[in-house]
């Protein structure tokens, strides 16, 4: 057996009907905290909906971040919106908080807890994982991610750690090994690009600035949405 064949078997791995369900939320993939937004969080995050997205991530991150109760406050106030939507509400690394709220499902990095240890915590809610190399793929599957974050796809200045951009050539590599694991675009994620991430194999975007910094938060969710099932058609 070849490295190759190896790593298509690791990689291909999932595919239950869960993962079709999955594969679905992910499209529209809006993620925030309070730092993000220009105005107040829940009217930003209703707003949001209204335009289409599909799943949302609570990411409480950066200078002037909000913390303790006030995170916890406004981690319950989100939850319930996406509740009453019917939206997936996801917590970013923090898996306490995503348990005190029942959150759905929580995303990692490389540099948090290991996905296996968030795993045997979380039970049966949706694990996400970001990856950037084909080995950290395969050792999240194993660990029981349920999807990947891939990115810098484009330049993005959300993040401060982010690492080199990437175009969407990783995101073309894992499709090219076999990978059927869902995988949501990130960084630098707009409604003139997205159709791009899309075709070139991605199932939806993760979009934080595109979003919030917005003039018309519905309008602009609207697009990226129209912009990820135009990529999906063209591939
Ligand atoms: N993760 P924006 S890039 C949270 O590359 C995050 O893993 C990234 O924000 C990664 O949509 C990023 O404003 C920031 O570019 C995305």
């Amino acid at each position: 057996v070849s490295e190759d064949d190896k790593t298509v078997d690791a990689l291909a791995g999932k595919g239950t009907e869960m993962m079709v369900d999955l594969r679905e939320y992910l499209k529209v993939y809006f993620i925030m905290g309070s730092v993000n937004c220009k105005k107040n969080p829940a009217e930003v995050l209703r707003e949001a909906i209204d335009g289409g997205i599909t799943i949302f991530q609570y990411r409480e991150k950066g200078e002037g971040a909000l913390e303790g109760k006030q995170k916890l406050e406004l981690a319950k106030e989100l939850r319930k919106i996406c509740l009453e939507s019917q939206i997936p509400f996801i917590v970013n690394d923090d898996i306490e908080l995503a348990l005190d709220v029942d959150a759905d499902g929580v995303h990692i990095g490389q540099e948090d807890e290991s996905a296996a240890e968030v795993r045997s915590k979380i039970g049966n809610k949706f694990l996400g994982v970001s990856v950037h190399t084909l080995p950290e793929a395969e050792e999240a599957i194993q660990n029981g991610a349920d999807y990947f974050g891939v990115g810098p796809i484009y330049p993005t200045s959300t993040k401060v750690d982010a690492k080199p951009v990437r175009g969407v050539a990783f995101l073309q590599e894992l499709r090219s090994h076999g990978c059927q694991v869902p995988i949501v675009g990130i960084g630098g994620i707009t409604a003139k690009n997205a159709d791009a991430v899309t075709c070139a194999g991605a199932d939806g975007v993760s979009v934080i600035s595109a979003i919030t910094h917005a003039g018309d938060v519905r309008a602009e969710a609207d697009k990226i949405s129209k912009a990820v099932y135009r990529g999906i058609e063209e591939r």
